[in-house]
């Protein structure tokens, strides 16, 4: 013991002489100093190089190309005919509401976030009429968007529900896996996507979930599936909700892109709203980022749909637990942009306005770049280009033909072959489609 505290302090001693030794001047001699110490000397001396993200490491690449024809298909943020990220014109205004209303301050929010923000919220997603809200039986809490609600969600459910397994589906968004492993679940796959028919493997994820253990977890994506760009229909929802509660699985739904899969937010909430008429419990992460561009705001919410309204208090007191160690309680701007929209009838009813628009410029987008494969013949069937839903095009071109388009065409998009239809506009959709044709014609 002795020995080895005292090697410790050895250690922490030769670490500060290191600090404290003369420092020299750079060559260019701007002043920066540095330690004559190496990297061998660090602590952290063995901490090894990590991968860049799979997605957001896409746009580091796409920053360092200095290709004028460079084009950034990787990320899931929309941006406008001209390439250039959006503000919503009803952020806009909310925004300039809230600065000048001086009566705003800036003092913490409650661990949960601002009550106007959680009930709205709320009411987007299950509906303005919907019978769990009336009866008290939602908790929603403020987190910090679309991931901070999963992580929330599930460090909820590590602590306090019996069954720690999850099923997500294969394939699903990255970071899914991540975010339920590191809050303490066991995650495993369910089949989803069958890449000969491009379409839904209903039959594999009825089998799958069908073997999966009574109270198992199971991630569903509201609507807008990342990243496949397939939905099961409203009829393989009804079959899909049968079979989670006669097994009494727990249904835990991603809301990530409500409003841009149909453009009607309504529309893209029933698989949800289904769910919590039939008064089983559910658990139910929104994110902002896509639906009114406040991506960087970090604006979300998780809402747990209980059997009682006592349960739901309960557990919104074991919420606050979770929350208050993690990071205290969430930023105040951004929910309260969204607050400001969502009670005022006006602003509401433009937003409504400006996601359709979002939402239908995708929709011009796949068929845009459809008609281009055609023209081209480019040889396979492409219609699922126009058949997928969401922001995101699941392409099925292989990991060397994405690293061919890369190199040879500057075009930027996940290995899985995803492109982010948000990120094309009429001017570029020409150069994807002969990127398209010549990977695909030039590599198997
Ligand atoms: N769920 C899904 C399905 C999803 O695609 C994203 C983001 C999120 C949650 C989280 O979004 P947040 O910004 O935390 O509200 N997806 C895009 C961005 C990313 O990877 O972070 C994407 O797939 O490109």
């Amino acid at each position: 013991m002795k020995s080895s505290s005292s090697s410790r302090g050895d250690r922490r001693l030769s670490i500060l002489s290191g600090h404290l030794a003369p420092r020299t001047i750079d060559k260019e001699g701007s002043g920066i100093f540095c330690s004559p110490t190496s990297a061998a000397d660090s602590v952290f001396a063995n901490v090894v190089r990590a991968p860049e993200d799979p997605i957001l490491g896409v746009t580091i690449a796409y920053n360092k190309d200095p290709s004028p024809v460079k084009l950034n298909l990787g990320v899931g943020a929309y941006r406008t005919e001209e390439g250039k990220p959006l503000v919503l014109n009803v952020v806009r205004q909310a925004e300039k509401l809230l600065v000048n209303d001086r009566s705003r301050v800036k003092e913490y929010l409650p661990i949960v976030g601002l009550a106007d923000f959680n009930k709205l919220s709320a009411k987007l997603i299950l509906g303005a009429d919907s019978l769990a809200i009336l009866g008290n039986l939602v908790t929603t809490v403020q987190c910090l968007s679309g991931t901070g609600s999963l992580r929330v969600g599930a460090e909820f459910l590590a602590r306090h529900y019996y069954q720690r397994t999850i099923y997500i589906p294969n394939p699903t968004w990255g970071n899914h896996g991540k975010i339920f492993t590191l809050a303490g679940l066991t995650v495993k796959t369910y089949r989803y996507y069958d890449p000969v028919t491009r379409g839904l493997n209903i039959q594999g994820l009825l089998e799958d979930l069908g073997s999966a253990p009574s109270g198992a977890i199971v991630l569903l994506h509201a609507c807008a599936h990342n990243p496949t760009g397939v939905d099961p229909t409203l009829e393989q929802w009804e079959q899909i909700r049968r079979l989670i509660r006669s097994k009494s699985l727990l249904p835990f739904f991603d809301s990530a892109y409500q409003g841009f899969a149909s453009g009607s937010l309504d529309e893209d909430a029933r698989s949800v709203r289904m769910f919590v008429a039939d008064g089983g419990e559910c658990f139910i992460a929104q994110s902002y980022a896509k639906n009114m561009g406040l991506y960087g705001e970090r604006v979300g919410a998780l809402s747990i749909v209980c059997r009682t309204a006592d349960v739901a208090s309960r557990v919104e007191s074991q919420l606050k637990l979770v929350i208050r160690p993690m990071y205290s309680n969430p930023p105040i701007h951004g929910a309260s942009i969204v607050s400001t929209i969502l009670k005022d009838r006006n602003l509401y009813q433009e937003w409504t306005l400006e996601l359709k628009a979002m939402a239908d410029r995708i929709i011009t987008m796949r068929k845009q770049l459809f008609d281009a494969l055609r023209a081209r013949e480019t040889p396979g069937d492409w219609s699922h280009i126009i058949k997928q839903i969401g922001m995101f095009t699941f392409t099925g071109l292989n990991t060397k033909q994405v690293t061919f388009m890369t190199r040879e065409y500057h075009i930027y998009m996940t290995s899985d072959g995803r492109i982010s239809m948000a990120g094309l506009s009429s001017r570029t959709v020409p150069h994807l489609a002969d990127a398209i044709h010549a990977a695909v014609t030039t590599i198997a």
